[in-house]
C-alpha cells in the first residue's frame, strides 16, 4: 500500500507500524472505533492492541478498554478484542459471536442502545470524555480532511470528540468512493437544535470529507485489508415467502391509494428475508423507488443497477464478497445513487418521519399483541441489539417486522402469549409477517390484534396453544384491555429452559 493516500506532508510523517499505533492506547481508555455492519472497521490496530492486552495480562496487569463503534465491526476488531477480554465496555451494538459470548457471561458490560442516540448523547457528555480515536479512511487529502471509507457510523464524532486520533488508511478501499459521502456538520445540543434540511431521500446537505485537525492524528498505520464481506447466504424458502407476503401487501397499499407506484423511501435490516425481500421487488410492479436505510445489502444493488431503484441512502456497506467486486466493478454507476451519511442523520428519527419510510425488520419474537422483541433470547441472552430497529419502527410510515414462525427446528414459536423482552411496544409495530402469513395491526385494538395474529401468523403447531391461552385469559384476565394471565404468560419461556422445547408435552 502506497503513501500516496496521504497528501497531507505533514500527516506522511506520522506513518508507524500497527504495533506502534497499539502502543498509544493506555489501559482504562475509552477507544472510539469506526465500523458498521462489517465496514469500514480499523483491521490492523485492534489485532495488534489485543495482543498487547494479553501479554500484558500474561504478566499479571490489568488492562482493559471501553470500545465505542458505529455498529458491529469484524473478527479483526470486535473477535480479537473479545477474544483477548480486553473490552470492559461496548456501546451500542455487537454481533460478534465471541462477543456475545462474553456479554451473555457477564464479562463485558454492553450497552444496547438506539444507534441515532449514540453520537448525540456522546456530544452531551453522557458517557464521559472519549480519549482516542481509531478510523480507517481511505485516503488524506492535502489539507488534512479525510475520505470515509465503506461505512460512515459515528466517525465524525469520533474524531472532533476525541483527545487523539489513529488513522488506518486502507488501500483495499477504492478511491472513486471519494464524493459519495455526506457528512453533515449543521448539528447541535438544545437550545440551538435546527431542523435537518433534507426533503427527499437523495437531498445532499453536507460536505464529502470528515474534517479533522491534523494536530491531533498521533498516528498513521498504512493497510491493504478487506472488509469482513459476510458470505451470501442463498435466500431459503421461508424467506422468499415472507418476502412474497410483503410485496403483496405494499401492491395492496398501492390500490388502495395509500402509497404511490414508487411506494416511499424503503428501510430494510440485514439479514435473509432482507435481502428476500430486496430480490422480491425486483420483479414487482414498482418503479422509481428510493430507499433511506442505514446498511445496504447485496440486493440494494441489484436494485440499483436494475433501475428500479433510483437512489439509496444509507451509513454503511454491508455486502457480501461477490457484492463488493460487483460494486466495484460498477462503481460508477452506483456514484451518483448512494449516499452514504453519518448515523445520526441515516436514523436521525426527524428525518425519518417526514420522509415517511417504509421501515422492515426482522424481530425474536412477538406476543399476540404485538410488542416486539428484537434483541433478547428468553428475554435475557443477548443476540445482536436494537441497532437502528427502534429509531426506523417509531417514526416510520409503515414499520413492518418479520421472522420465521418457528425457531431451533420448530422447538421456539416466534409467537408468544408475552414477549419475554420489548424492544418496540406494540404501538411501534404496525404489520408482522411470518411465512404463515401478515397480520395488518393498524387501527386495531389489543384483542383484534391478537386474533389477528394468532390467526395469521402463528405456526399451526403452536396456534391452538395461543388461543386456548388467549381464551382464558379473556375469561380470567384482571382486565380485558390486554388480557393476560401473568402467572402463565412467560411459562413457554420457562419450559423451553427447561427442556429446551416450548411445546408441551
Ligand atoms: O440463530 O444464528 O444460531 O441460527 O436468531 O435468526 O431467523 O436467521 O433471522 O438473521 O434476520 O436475525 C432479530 C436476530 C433476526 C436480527 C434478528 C435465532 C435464529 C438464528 C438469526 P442461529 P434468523 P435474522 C438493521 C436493523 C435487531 C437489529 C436490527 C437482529 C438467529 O434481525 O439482530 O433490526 N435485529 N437492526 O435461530 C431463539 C427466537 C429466535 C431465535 C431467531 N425466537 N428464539 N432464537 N432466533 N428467533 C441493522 C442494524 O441495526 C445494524
Amino acid at each position: 500500500m502506497s503513501i500516496d493516500r496521504i497528501a497531507h506532508p505533514g500527516l506522511r510523517e506520522r506513518i508507524m507500524s500497527a504495533d506502534e499505533a497499539a502502543a498509544l492506547i493506555r489501559p482504562g481508555d475509552t477507544v472510539g472505533m469506526s465500523g458498521f455492519t462489517g465496514a469500514g472497521y480499523p483491521k490492523a490496530i485492534p489485532p495488534a492492541l489485543a495482543a498487547r492486552i494479553e501479554a500484558a495480562h500474561a504478566a499479571g496487569e490489568a488492562f482493559r478498554i471501553r470500545l465505542w463503534t458505529g455498529a458491529s465491526t469484524g473478527p479483526e476488531l470486535d473477535g480479537a478484542l473479545s477474544r483477548s477480554d480486553a473490552i470492559e465496555y461496548r456501546l451500542p451494538y455487537n454481533s460478534d459471536p465471541v462477543g456475545r459470548d462474553k456479554i451473555n457471561r457477564g464479562e463485558i458490560d454492553y450497552l444496547d442502545m438506539h444507534l441515532s442516540h449514540v453520537a448525540p448523547m456522546v456530544w452531551e457528555g453522557f458517557f464521559g470524555p472519549l480519549d482516542v480515536a481509531v478510523i480507517e479512511v481511505a485516503g488524506i487529502n492535502a489539507d488534512g480532511s479525510l475520505i470515509p471509507a465503506t461505512s460512515v457510523g459515528n466517525n465524525k464524532t469520533w474524531l472532533d470528540r476525541a483527545d487523539k486520533v489513529i488513522l488506518e488508511v486502507n488501500g483495499w478501499h477504492d478511491l472513486r468512493l471519494e464524493g459519495m459521502h455526506d457528512i453533515y456538520y449543521g448539528t447541535a445540543l438544545p437550545p440551538n437544535r435546527v431542523p435537518i434540511p433534507m426533503l427527499r431521500a437523495d437531498d445532499r446537505i453536507g460536505q464529502t470529507t470528515f474534517r479533522c485537525d491534523p494536530d491531533k492524528v498521533a498516528g498513521i498505520v498504512l493497510t491493504d485489508l478487506p472488509d469482513r464481506n459476510t458470505p451470501f447466504t442463498p435466500i431459503g424458502a421461508v424467506s422468499r415467502e415472507i418476502a412474497g407476503l410483503i410485496v403483496d401487501f405494499l401492491g395492496h397499499e398501492v390500490r388502495a391509494g395509500r402509497l404511490s407506484n414508487s411506494l416511499l423511501p424503503l428501510q430494510s435490516g440485514v439479514g435473509n428475508v432482507a435481502n428476500a425481500v430486496l430480490e422480491g421487488l425486483k420483479t414487482a410492479p414498482f418503479e422509481g423507488l428510493t430507499a433511506y436505510t442505514e446498511v445496504l445489502q447485496d440486493g440494494m444493488l441489484e436494485l440499483l443497477e436494475s433501475g428500479k431503484l433510483l437512489s439509496c441512502s444509507t451509513t454503511a456497506l454491508s455486502l457480501s464478497p461477490e457484492g463488493a467486486a460487483r460494486f466495484r466493478e460498477n462503481l460508477d454507476v452506483f456514484r451518483d445513487k448512494l449516499i452514504l451519511r453519518t448515523t445520526e442523520i441515516s436514523n436521525h428519527p426527524e428525518v425519518i418521519r417526514r420522509l415517511g419510510c417504509i421501515s422492515m425488520n426482522g424481530m425474536i419474537e412477538a406476543d399476540i399483541y404485538g410488542n416486539v422483541n428484537s434483541s433478547l433470547v428468553m428475554g435475557s441472552k443477548i443476540m445482536n441489539g436494537i441497532g437502528g430497529s427502534g429509531d426506523f419502527a417509531r417514526n416510520a410510515y409503515l414499520s413492518i417486522f418479520v421472522s420465521p414462525s418457528t425457531a431451533k427446528g420448530g422447538r421456539i414459536s416466534a409467537i408468544v402469549p408475552q414477549a419475554s423482552h420489548v424492544d418496540h411496544i406494540t404501538q411501534d409495530v404496525q404489520v408482522i409477517v411470518t411465512e404463515q402469513g401478515l397480520a395488518d395491526l393498524r387501527g386495531l385494538a389489543p384483542r383484534k390484534r391478537a386474533e389477528a395474529i394468532i390467526a395469521n401468523c402463528a405456526h399451526p403447531e403452536y396456534r391452538e396453544a395461543l388461543r386456548d391461552y388467549y381464551d382464558r385469559a379473556l375469561a380470567g384476565a384482571y382486565g380485558l384491555q390486554t388480557p393476560s394471565l401473568p402467572g402463565e404468560a412467560l411459562s413457554w419461556h420457562q419450559r423451553f429452559i427447561d427442556t429446551g422445547d416450548m411445546r408441551a408435552k
